[in-house]
């Protein structure tokens, strides 16, 4: 058996972080570590999700005494309602960065800055919503597929246009059910408007339209947000990577993207490749410029450009407190205020880019698309003129890095499965050979793992301990956002990784060429998931439902998992949380999350803070899924 031996350990990366922290103290500085004491005593009521607030006669908590608010509303559906609203933020959130990228597409011209690097895509968009491309310049092709796109926000009628990519037995349960999803703005004010004081206090009808608002995120926002950024920036392609706080480079200036919107970090990246800007930061006294990643803009920057990801959600603060970056530059979601303030404490410049996003301490630098690129250059000067404000007694960069392969959109799994075993196949893109391999058994089962990190739990621990026991149980794993960090870190997304994996998982990736966990990009990417297993679904002709494959999210924490979550579930796919939903102060919520949606789509959550009594019920689901199978 052949496994590196320099792999990262859950203590490296502990060991690292209290290195880190006391970096932190030093400086005068505090890090979630500290705040997580400050907040150690969560509110019962917050967690179980019986406080409302949504008038103000409250607000109002649910106690054995008090067992309604003043308007009667009890415990079912306070829950409810907060959980809905959840969804609805998490909804608006994916759904909100792809109204952006569609406005980015709709200024698309020849000269730039934003261009059209995926034509391909595009046409193949523009003839699915039925907009002529033949003989037009495919700029006005790009401005029109822009505007349809931006109808599916606010469409009077109808329904959203992806659902048409689902299996027509999941398009007939969703109407069927009447959660069909409409125009995704629409869906939003729903959920707001039922949650209103003097609406809806009835959990089912809260649980549906969450269900409906999320479809309009998973295959609404999130899918368009995909394809919008595949045709502006490239379909991701395989590449190799390196990821983790070791990419920092001590000497060259470092410029961190942080967020989720490519628009931005698109640019920077363009800039720090240019020629011009390695001389400045040469004539600094620097080698160059190290652009790294951090979150989903990581991702998103790996598996288009093979960027190094410098760290997931819970190593923002860690990035800044190696004392090497000289800019950090955010979007939107999933940043900490409190990187202004720690960068504060170095000589890092903190800039926000997104009106959606304003930190108090930040320097601001609206982004626009006409000025975009000269905005990138400006930014990239204010890094290569901060570098001689480096102070070298705060300096330490952990000796921390693991290479990874990136890169695996839809596309790009079907042309690997395609290049290897296809040739009995006579149509391209199928697959048949994934199918296979899961019916003779050789795989077991497919897990998508998602999501974030989250200080409840010991963090990354319950990714690394699920995804290596899937991986020895011959079950392939594919991951997007900062799960997929998470399994760079730990050196379980590369080549090398297969020696991780039981004999038939292990002889699959020798023969494709993959590794075990399959990067699929970002958490709006998401929907890169979604279309694979319904090509799975479709290809098998078993329904969705019933393939031996689920999703899990071992640490998610935010309103966008939550409706990620939901549409996993309307897509009729069993999703396994190591976190629990902050309704358990409802029993008829609990039930409803549990058991009450399998009646809707055939599918559920099962929750379990355990990483591996989780994991365990993982492998015994995809189990039960083959058994009812005969396979
Ligand atoms: Fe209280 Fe009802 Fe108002 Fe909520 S809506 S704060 S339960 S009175
Ligand atoms: S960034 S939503 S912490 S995956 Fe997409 Fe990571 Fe979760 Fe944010």
């Amino acid at each position: 058996m052949k496994l590196n031996e320099h792999i990262t350990t859950i203590e490296d990366v502990e060991e690292v972080n209290a290195r880190l922290h006391e970096q932190a103290v030093q400086v005068g500085a505090e890090t979630y570590q500290d705040r997580v004491k400050t907040q150690a005593t969560h509110c019962k009521f917050g967690e179980g999700g019986i406080c409302c607030k949504n008038c103000s006669m409250g607000p109002c908590r649910i106690t054995p005494k008090a067992p309604r608010g003043i308007c009667g509303a009890d415990a079912h559906a306070i829950a409810a309602r907060n959980y809905a609203r959840s969804v609805a933020a998490g909804t608006s959130a994916h759904s909100d960065h792809t109204r952006e990228l569609l406005h980015v597409l709709h200024s698309a011209k020849p000269e730039g800055p934003y261009t059209i690097k995926d034509e391909a895509k595009l046409k193949a968009l523009a003839a699915e919503w039925d907009v002529k491309t033949e003989g037009r310049d495919i700029y006005d092709v790009a401005h029109e597929v822009a505007m349809v796109g931006l109808m599916e926000f606010g469409k009077p009628e109808g329904f959203q246009l992806f659902t048409r990519r689902a299996p027509k037995e999941r398009q007939e349960t969703w109407s069927k059910e009447g959660i069909l999803p409409r125009a995704i703005d629409r869906e939003i004010a729903t959920v707001l408007h039922m949650t209103h004081i003097g609406n809806t206090a009835m959990p089912e009808a809260l649980i549906r339209q969450g269900l409906r608002a999320s479809l309009s995120n998973g295959w609404g926002g999130s899918m368009i947000g995909t394809e919008i950024t595949d045709i502006l920036f490239g379909t991701p392609q395989e590449r190799e990577t390196t990821g983790d706080l070791g990419v920092l480079d001590g000497d060259r200036v470092n410029i961190v993207v942080h967020g989720h919107d490519p628009a931005m970090s698109e640019m920077v990246v363009a800039v720090c490749e240019t020629k011009e800007m390695n001389d400045l930061a040469k004539s600094v006294g620097a080698k160059g410029i190290n652009v790294v990643g951090c979150c989903c803009t990581a991702n998103e920057v790996a598996m288009r450009h093979g960027i190094p990801m410098a760290g997931n959600f819970l190593q923002q603060e860690n990035v800044i407190l190696t004392g090497v970056i000289e800019l950090m530059c955010v979007d939107v979601q999933c940043i900490f205020p409190a990187g202004a303030t720690l960068a504060e404490c170095f000589h890092t410049k903190f800039v926000t880019t997104s009106p959606i996003a304003r930190i108090p301490g930040a320097i601001h630098v609206e982004f626009k698309t006409e000025s975009a690129l000269d905005q990138a250059k400006d930014l990239v000067k204010m890094a290569i003129e901060n570098f001689k404000n480096r102070d070298a007694a705060k300096v330490y960069i952990p000796p921390l890095k693991q290479k990874a392969v990136v890169g695996y959109p839809t596309d790009q799994i079907i042309r690997r499965l395609d290049g290897v075993t296809n040739s009995h196949v006579d149509v391209l893109g199928s697959y048949r050979p994934a199918i296979d391999a899961i019916k003779s058994g050789v795989l077991r089962g497919a897990v998508g793992i998602v999501g974030c990190n989250n200080p409840r739990v010991r963090p990354e621990f319950s990714h690394v301990e699920i995804m290596k026991e899937l991986l020895k149980n011959d079950i392939l794993v594919v991951a997007t956002g900062c799960a997929s960090q998470v399994a760079t870190k730990y050196g379980l997304m590369n080549n090398d990784s297969k020696w991780f994996c039981g004999d038939g998982l292990r002889r699959v990736c020798t023969l494709v060429g993959i590794p075990p966990i399959l990067h699929m990009g970002a958490c709006v990417d998401i929907s890169r998931i979604l279309r694979l297993v319904a090509g799975i679904s479709e290809d098998w002709g078993v329904p969705m439902p019933e393939l031996p494959i689920v999703g899990c999210a071992p640490e998610w924490m935010s309103e966008k998992a939550v409706s990620i979550a939901n549409y996993v579930v309307s897509s009729g796919i069993d999703v396994y949380l190591g976190i629990e939903p902050q309704v358990t102060g409802s029993s008829e919520m609990m039930e409803w999350i549990t058991q009450g949606t399998r009646k809707i789509t055939g599918a559920g959550f099962i929750i379990n803070t355990d990483p591996k009594e989780l994991v365990q019920s993982i492998i015994e689901g995809i189990e039960a899924k083959r058994t009812a199978l005969g396979i």
